[in-house]
């Protein structure tokens, strides 16, 4: 699972990257790109390692990359931003952040501090790139269906579809409100349009804001929160005990690093589920909505190929009857077959023919 954070020059994305990941970054060297694999914390997993006492305890990662802002002010930032849309188009999530805090160290962008015309103006440009691929490939489809060839249902079909991506972008929607279905998003999928992507909005704030700001309200946006990434920065950099006193004296209750990999599942609609045993406890990501089958292929393909069924018991079960034992004597242990449908926290034992 690979999120990108975008924005303006200057929002706080390389900063906001540190806290996330604990990397530090130097202010003072040029913008780059950073990339960060970071353990999605899950609680759970405390109380299977405590059941088990496994080798080894693997936590679910998410993929966090931070590319420079690029001024869209003039011809030679717009084509810097397009040069680094292809990193950006991998990502299974957007994360936008934008500045609303003052500080002269700071360049100002367009000689304003106004979070939301910040916001408008990168997600008009998100629209706009998506646009000009969809009328690239409508140009090309058009001309193709004037020659006779084997492929023109296929064209006509696609067609159909990139016309209602068109009509939405001009209307200033994100193509998220128009690629629902499986079949129109396998169809689309090569575009790795932007405005398809779940966008979550960052609020950068002033330090004396830090607990109190609201986030951001704006439209198509899957989650938004407000923080202030130069306090989170030094939270990341606390021995824990630390952090929590810190926390709690500026009154915040979570760290942007949890607050920021919350947001993106919920925005990408991800969920967990566990596997447990004395070789491994280990935590899964997969998509709300996937079923055992595919959960199974997470594991490995072989274990979806060859799916039997799965041996399944809620988190919350577990615990309420303190091991398998009590659990399976409760009868919380069930059989599920391919087509069931994982819920976040179901602990999964996968039986698989050879
Ligand atoms: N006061 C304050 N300063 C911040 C905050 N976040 C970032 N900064 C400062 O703003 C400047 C830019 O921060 P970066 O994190 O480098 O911003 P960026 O979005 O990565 O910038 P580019 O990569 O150039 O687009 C640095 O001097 C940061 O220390 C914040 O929350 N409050
Ligand atoms: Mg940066």
């Amino acid at each position: 699972m690979k999120v990108a954070l975008i924005g303006l020059p200057q929002s706080g994305k390389s900063t906001l990257f540190s806290a996330a990941t604990g990397i530090p970054i130097d202010p003072y060297a040029a913008p780059q790109i950073h990339m960060a694999v970071v353990h999605v914390p899950d609680p759970r997993l405390a109380f299977l390692t405590q059941l088990y006492n496994p080798k080894k305890v693997t936590e679910a990662t998410i993929e966090f990359l931070d590319v420079p802002g690029h001024s869209l002010e003039d011809s030679k930032g717009r084509d810097e931003w397009r040069r680094i849309l292809p990193g950006v188009r991998q990502a299974d999530g957007l994360v936008v952040v934008v500045r609303d805090f003052e500080n002269p160290a700071a360049a100002m962008y367009r000689n304003r501090i106004d979070a939301k015309a910040d916001f408008d103006e990168l997600r008009a440009e998100l629209l706009f790139a998506d646009l000009e691929s969809v009328v690239t490939r409508i140009e090309k489809i058009e001309k193709s269906l004037k020659k006779p060839s084997a492929t023109h249902d296929a064209e006509k079909k696609e067609l159909a579809l990139l016309i209602k991506c068109r009509e939405a972008l001009e209307a200033d929607r994100p193509l998220s409100t128009v690629v629902h279905s499986a079949e129109d998003r396998h169809q689309v999928s090569s575009f790795a349009f932007l405005t398809e992507k779940p966008l979550v909005c960052v609020r950068n704030v002033n330090d004396d804001h830090a607990a109190t700001a609201q986030p951001l309200q704006a439209e198509h946006v899957a989650a938004s929160i407000a923080l202030c990434a130069s306090i989170e920065v030094e939270i990341a950099s606390l021995e824990p005990a630390d952090r929590d006193t810190f926390m709690k004296e500026l009154g915040l209750t979570a760290s942007a690093r949890d607050r920021l990999i919350q947001s993106c599942y919920a925005a990408i609609g991800l969920i967990s589920f566990l596997t447990m045993g004395p070789d491994e406890v280990r935590a899964w990501t997969i998509h709300k909505g996937n079923t055992a089958t595919e959960a199974a292929g997470k594991i490995h393909t072989d274990l979806a190929r060859g799916f039997v069924r799965a041996e399944t018991v809620a988190y919350d079960d577990l615990v309420a009857h303190a091991d398998m034992k009590g659990a399976r004597a409760a009868g919380k242990v069930r059989k599920e077959g391919k087509a069931y449908v994982v819920v976040d926290g179901d602990i999964l034992n996968i039986l698989a023919n050879a």
